[in-house]
């Protein structure tokens, strides 16, 4: 049976040029399943056009953060999304050019901002899941926000379109409960609420970002994300200078990234142990092959699944803590101008993606 229940329907409307749109929540019961629809968009056609640079242009079209409440005791494990127009057709997926979802009611790990709990790009599959032995835990109360950048390149203007994410969850009284297993964000140039994108100069050049985390757990598995002419984005332990792990992009003739490789440690296994309080280093690579620098062309972080030791040891949000705040204010006035980056927009893509199924894939490099 559907138990189907609106439980918010916030119009989170800004006067810019995204249309008003409206948020319902609706949770099936009996599926383990909530969806989310969120609309009606009218989406312009634009011209194709580096991803890039169209962001630097600021034309793709963000809309702001539109809020809920997620109503559920249990595990978070994975999503889809639907798109279709205002007959109720479908939509080509590639239009959503990504899709985050934040938590404002839990904090980062290595950053002072709000958790980034899944992300949604062009390439990512229609249904990403974790096993259910594994699961971001979760509680009813939390507050959720949503946002989208739209590159609509299908040759005409569609109109009324609404967007469906279904998100997958675990029961509490699952027996044996799952494993807490959150998102981790590395970014080896993040300022919070502000950029993490960098300059890269010709030829080979390494940028390094140095960390230590609150409390230990285990790494169950890491993607990671560059820009053009990006090598690779290793963890290595600081005090050792011992490589703990690789994602290596695979580039064309011209250098441009086509893939980031992920690494799966294991979802059952031990994972790649991290202690607390032990200094380790996130190192993003960039070979470029033009004799000019790319300004602010780069990026590269590395994201995946890491199960605490104690989730007690998590880290509090503080909400005076003026990095936290630089971080809500950056997402406040999202869809009101270009977009600033999209730092930790694909954290949970990536988790997903390397828990799925095939331990070989690979991801595209999208924004
Ligand atoms: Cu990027």
């Amino acid at each position: 049976m559907l138990w189907s229940l609106v439980l918010a329907a916030s119009a989170v409307a800004s006067p810019k040029p995204v249309p008003p749109a409206s948020v319902t929540v609706a949770v099936d019961s009996s599926k383990h399943e909530l969806t989310i629809t969120a609309g009606p968009y009218d989406l312009p056609n634009m011209p194709p056009m580096d991803e890039h640079a169209m962001m630097d242009l600021g034309m793709s079209h963000d809309t702001p953060v539109q809020h809920f409440v997620w109503p559920i005791d249990g595990w978070f494990r994975g999503f889809r999304v639907a798109l279709s127009d205002a007959q109720g057709h479908e939509v080509p997926r590639h239009v959503m050019h990504h899709l985050i979802m934040v938590n404002f009611s839990r904090r980062q790990l290595l950053y002072n901002a709000a958790e980034r709990l899944m992300g949604a790009g062009t390439e990512t599959d229609d249904e990403v899941s974790v096993p259910k032995t594994i699961g971001v835990p979760m509680s009813p109360g939390m507050k959720l926000g949503m946002y989208v950048a739209w590159h609509n390149d299908t040759g005409k203007d569609l109109n009324g379109v609404y967007l469906k994410v279904t998100m997958l969850w675990t029961p509490s009284n699952q027996n044996p409960q799952p494993v807490n297993s959150m998102p981790i964000y590395m970014d080896v140039n993040l300022t919070v609420g502000a950029s993490n994108t960098f300059d890269v100069p010709p030829g080979t050049s390494s940028k390094a970002y140095e960390f230590t985390l609150p409390v230990g757990g285990r790494l169950l598995g890491v993607g990671g994300h560059m820009h053009d002419y990006g090598v690779d984005v290793k963890l290595e332990d600081a005090e050792t200078g011992k490589v703990l792990a690789t994602v290596k992009t695979t580039r064309d003739a011209e250098g441009k990234v086509t893939k980031v490789s992920r690494k799966l440690f294991g979802v059952s296994g031990d994972g790649l142990k991290l202690k607390a309080d032990h200094r380790y280093r996130v190192v993003g690579e960039y070979d470029n092959p033009t004799d000019e620098t790319k300004i602010k062309g780069a990026m590269a972080h590395m994201v995946g699944l890491f199960v605490p030791d104690d989730m007690g040891k998590w880290p509090k949000i503080d909400p005076t803590n003026p990095t936290y705040q630089r971080d809500l204010a950056s997402l406040q006035v999202r869809g009101e101008r270009g977009a600033e980056g999209h730092a930790g927009h694909d954290a949970m893509k990536m988790d997903h993606g390397q828990m799925h199924a095939e331990p070989a894939a690979e991801t595209t490099h999208d924004h």
